[in-house]
């Protein structure tokens, strides 16, 4: 059966759907939503009560939130376990990503990221205290994950997991900025994981081009 993945091409959380489905080595279909234009708010509101992307398709069926989409794809294909079955590891993987969620997402994409990054490659201003008031956040988080990154139960080189697949898009997004690349490099763990998971194929097939940004009508 046909997978559909709905989702617009600069969002991370999109990129995380993207990942989970190239690392299990499923293929599928992209759809094109752009959940911030307005425009297109009547298509994306038949997909998802919330305005968000990404959708996943498949089998008839519809899931929405990408966690519940990792998840799924994770249960429903072969390939390999991108969930760790050590009772601690599944823990500290969910723990990543609830942070991720909770505490990275708005300080180092919607913050740091996009005013600092994408409003200027829109050809618009990016405020400078959000800019800032987004490194202050992101301070505790590169921390706590630097930390997880040392114990190395989870975003280990020798084992792929969901947490690595939630992370990579908002640090990518954040060290394009100048300020998030100096931050990063405060953390020596979390930096050589970065370095890591950057070798990866579907890390670098995935990776949006920004340089399209503003090109197009
Ligand atoms: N809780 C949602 C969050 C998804 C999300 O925030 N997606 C962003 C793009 S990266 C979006 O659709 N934003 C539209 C908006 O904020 O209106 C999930 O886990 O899927």
């Amino acid at each position: 059966m046909d997978v559909v993945l709905h989702g617009y091409r600069f969002s991370v959380y999109t990129r995380v759907a993207q990942l989970v489905l190239i690392e299990k080595d499923v293929g599928f279909q992209t759809r094109e939503v752009d959940p911030f234009d307005i425009e297109q708010a009547n298509t994306l509101s038949k997909l998802t009560p919330f305005g968000r992307v990404p959708i996943l398709d498949h089998d008839g069926g519809r899931v929405y939130e990408t966690l519940a989409i990792a998840q799924y794809v994770n249960d429903a294909f072969d390939g390999r376990d991108l969930a760790p079955s050590d009772p601690m590891a599944k823990a500290r993987m969910f723990q990543v990503i609830s942070i991720v969620n909770s505490y990275a997402y708005l300080p180092l994409v919607r913050r740091v990221f996009s005013h600092r990054v994408f409003r200027p490659l829109m050809g618009e201003t990016g405020d400078e205290s959000t800019v800032a008031e987004g490194l202050s956040a992101s301070a505790k988080v590169l921390a706590a994950l630097n930390d997880i990154c040392n114990e190395a139960l989870v975003l280990a080189s020798d084992r792929l997991t969901l947490a690595d697949l939630f992370l990579i898009p908002m640090i990518d997004y954040f060290v394009l900025a100048p300020e998030g690349a100096l931050a990063l490099a405060e953390y020596p763990n979390l930096s050589r994981w970065r370095v890591a998971v950057s070798q990866r194929s579907s890390v670098q097939q995935t990776r949006p081009d920004l340089a399209s940004l503003g090109l197009e009508e």
